[in-house]
Order: C-alpha cells, then structure tokens, then sequence
C-alpha cells in the first residue's frame, strides 16, 4: 500500500467480485458525501442525517444518463466504521453497474481504496485497535463455528482487556522499579523483591497462557491438522471415507494402495478439522510407496491428532510403527489408537501395545461405522477445540505470537535480574523492552511498514 494520502476520499465495492443481486459501493473520506451528491438524484444527502437510508438515482455527471436506482446510507464523521463521513450506495448487482459506478465517483473526485485502507483508516481514527482490526479480516475468513467465535471474540475486544490488564500489571511492576530507582539513596521502605518478582512470574505466566494457546488458535483457523496413520491395510483409507461419509479414497486388501497424501475436512462440534490419510507405514523397495511413506512422515509432524490405525489380527510391526510415530510427532500432539476390524476380530483380541505410548485407545469398525461417534467426540475432546465461549481468548495470529514469544522473554530476563539482585535500572529496561513488545500487538508502538504489511492482506473494500 503505496502513496496513501489519509485525508482524501476513496471508494471501493464492498461486496463479492461478480454478479449479484445487490453491490455495495462504499465512500470513505472528508468528501464522501460531497462527491456522492455530485451524481445523486435524490434527497440531498449533505441535509440528511446521520444513519439514515434514501432512495434516488445514480446519473452520470458527463452523459447525464441514469446509471441506476439506488439507496444511499449516509454516516457521519466520527460516528461510522472509519471513523470519517461515509456513504454506502447499495445498486443493482451487475458488474458493469459496479465498474462504472466506480469511474463516475473517480471522476467526481474519490480515489480507488486500497486493500483493507478502510480498516486502516478505523484503526487510524482509533475506532478500532490493531488486533480488532485484524479480527475483521479473521471474521470474513472464518469457514467454521469455532474460527468465527474466536474471530468475533477479538473483534469485540476480548483479546486487547487481556492485552490491556496484563499492561497494567506491567505498568505497577514499573512503578515499583522506578521508585526503588528514585528513592534508593534514602530510606524508604519499598516492595520487597520477592513481591516484584513474584509480579512478574504472574506476568509471565500470563505470556505462556497466550503464547501456549497459539498451537490451536492457529489450528482452529484453518482446520485442525489429524493423520490417519498406521500399518499397510489396517484399515486407514477405509476410516477416512467413513468420516467423511464418501468414498474419497481407494480401498483394497492390496498392501500399499494409498501412495499420496488425501485430505478433506469435516466439522466436528462446529470445528474444523482436517483428516489426512496417509500411506502404510512398512519397508519397502517400491521407490513411489517410500515416497508416500516420507509424506505420511511429514504429515505426523504436522498434526495435531494422530490416530494410529491398527489391524488386531496384524499386529507384527507394531513396536516399529510405534517408533516411527514417537519419533515423528510432535510433544503437543495427541495420540487415539484406534483397533479396527472389530466387525471380524470380536472383542476378545487385545493387541500388546508399546508400553511408551501416550494414547487414547478405542475400538471402532470402520467398515460398519461402530465406534465412529466415540472417535469423533475423542478428536474434539483432544483437539483443545472443545469448550470455546464467548470469553475464550485465544493466540490466531502469527503477528501476535511473535510479540508476545519476544515480550517472554523479556520478562524472563527481568525475572532472572530480580533473582540476580541486579540494578534497577538494568531491570527496568527489560521491562521497557517487554511493554514495547505488547504495545506493537494492539497499535499503540507501530511502524507504518507493519500496517502496510498488515492491511494488505485484507480485500479491497474492508
Ligand atoms: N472387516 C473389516 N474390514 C475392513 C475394515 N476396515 C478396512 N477393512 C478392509 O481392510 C482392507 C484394507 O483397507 P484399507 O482402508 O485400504 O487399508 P489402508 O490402511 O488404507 O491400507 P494401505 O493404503 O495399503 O496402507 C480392505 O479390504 C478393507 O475393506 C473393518 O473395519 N472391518
Ligand atoms: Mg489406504
């Protein structure tokens, strides 16, 4: 985003690319009202009060010909979504309206937004703070219920009163330090350095409570990663179908038919997951199932949940399969062993499972469909997905967890200068360091080059 003048007026369509039924044209600046009146027929809009709706006709200015009929939604500075005057023309959805529309407010004297200069202009006037601002672009991404409530959550302003009390706490511990600082040559009594530091370990705690919620915010968003995984045959590609209720993947009793990776998603509980089928974990000479087997490798890094499929009747390479996993997984990630085939092997077989495996163990068909429910309900519950409200603060946004990781480790150090019995002074720059950290997330310490870099994400329009 180049060559921004904040004070002009620019317009942009707010809807969809493409034909609709209705557009939104949206005018934001100093101008917006003047301009629109300029190719309006109608009431004059520069008497109209603020919020208010009226309908009229859009002429062009050069030809005097209708271009169409239209209602036009004015709001006033600072009462509006940017926070200056703004109107809102709702026309017919064809796109040759919306492109000449468009040309006539240019040539009325508007200039085409940039990406997401709306929301930076709200930021910009203070209507909204950064991370509230970035929670826009979350929400018109949001594909499920999980990543829409914790989208909206930040909109409203959850994650910035987190943001805000952890400044406070901050804020006192600076206090503090700057009045051992002032009066250190006299003697007045201070806080004691076990009540400093103990301020900020509740202050790192706070830190690694946002940081640690990272790994699933940003989960959440884009569905949660969870491979299907497991010997040659056990039954995987067979369990990916029954959860996704279609045939996406080949099923045969030939060992090694999955070579690639397939994927697809389905919502649990109003969450996103991702299911990947994988292929079977064996030694193998055939060079294109080795290269399947280093995909499913990867893709055990990258879940979250692993569900290892195993064949109660085929149990010979489970103590390698569980190395394998164990190798490849991550600490944070969680592991469902679920014995399949039930349907033929009867309850009665118990596979000896390696004593080093941290799992879930289920027994499902997945050929029959029983015990599916229990391991849906299973990955929900593990997945961290579960339980999220209106007040669940969570970390989504790669931006803040950099900041907040930095600000940690900025306070580690104030912690280990505290312990150290180090000077004030060196103490409180850390802590400096660590307000300078948090104030980058909300906006109030920010570089242009970070809001650039941040609202050209959005679309054109927002
Ligand atoms: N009876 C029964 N057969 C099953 C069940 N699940 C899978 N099978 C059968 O087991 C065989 C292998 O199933 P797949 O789903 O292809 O196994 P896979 O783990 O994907 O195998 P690879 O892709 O070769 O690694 C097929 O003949 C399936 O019909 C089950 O729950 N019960
Ligand atoms: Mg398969």
């Amino acid at each position: 985003m180049t060559n921004i003048t904040p004070n002009d007026t620019i317009c942009a369509i707010a809807t969809a690319p493409g034909c609709g039924g209705i557009a939104v044209a949206r005018i934001s600046g100093p101008e917006a009202i003047a301009i629109t009146n300029k190719l309006w027929k109608g009431t004059d809009l520069d008497k109209v009060k603020s919020h208010t709706a009226h309908l009229g006709y859009i002429i062009d200015p050069s030809s005097h010909q209708i271009l169409d009929q239209a209602l036009a939604t004015v709001f006033r500075a600072p009462h509006s979504y940017t926070g200056e005057n703004v109107v809102e023309l709702s026309i017919h959805g064809s796109t040759w309206i919306q492109q000449e529309l468009l040309r006539i407010l240019i040539d009325s004297g508007a200039r085409m937004a940039q990406p997401g200069e709306f929301t930076r202009r709200a930021f910009t006037s203070g209507q909204l703070d950064l991370t509230e601002a970035e929670a826009v672009a979350d929400l018109i991404a949001s594909s499920s219920a999980a990543s829409h409530r914790v989208a909206m959550n930040q909109m409203r302003g959850r994650f910035s009163q987190r943001l805000d009390t952890l400044r406070d706490s901050m804020l006192k511990l600076s206090a503090l330090l700057e009045l051992e600082l002032d009066f250190s040559e006299e003697d007045v009594e201070f806080a004691s350095r076990t009540e400093l530091k103990k301020l900020a370990e509740e202050i790192y705690q706070e830190l690694h409570r946002l940081t640690a919620s990272f790994a699933t915010g940003a989960a959440i968003k884009d569905g949660i990663p969870v491979a299907i995984v497991g010997a040659t045959n056990a039954g995987k590609s067979t369990l990916l179908n029954t959860l996704l209720g279609e045939d996406r993947a080949i099923v045969s009793d030939i060992r090694g038919t999955t070579r690639d990776i397939i994927e697809d998603t389905i919502t649990i509980h109003g969450t996103l997951y991702r299911i990947i089928d994988t292929a079977g974990l064996r030694t193998t000479a055939d060079i294109i199932e080795s290269l399947g087997i280093e995909r499913a490798m990867a893709r055990i890094k990258q879940a979250r949940i692993i569900i290892w499929v195993i064949d109660p009747n085929d149990t010979d390479t489970i103590n390698d399969t569980a190395t394998q996993i164990n190798r490849a997984k991550t600490d944070d990630a969680r592991t469902i062993i679920a014995i399949n085939k039930t349907d033929i092997s009867g309850t009665d077989i118990n596979p000896h499972l390696p004593a080093d495996m941290d799992a879930t163990c289920l027994r499902i068909s997945a050929a029959t469909g029983k015990g599916i429910e229990q391991l849906k309900e299973t990955i929900h519950s593990l997945s961290g997905a579960a339980g999220i409200d209106e007040n669940t603060v969570m970390v989504t946004n790669a931006r803040h967890y950099q900041s907040l990781t930095t600000a940690k480790d900025c306070i580690t150090r104030v912690i280990e200068g505290l312990d150290a019995n180090l000077s004030c002074d060196f103490i409180a720059q850390d802590l400096r360091e660590t307000l300078h950290h948090l104030g980058s997330i909300t906006g109030t310490v920010t570089t242009p080059d970070i809001l650039t870099h941040i609202f050209s994400h959005f679309c054109i329009g927002k």
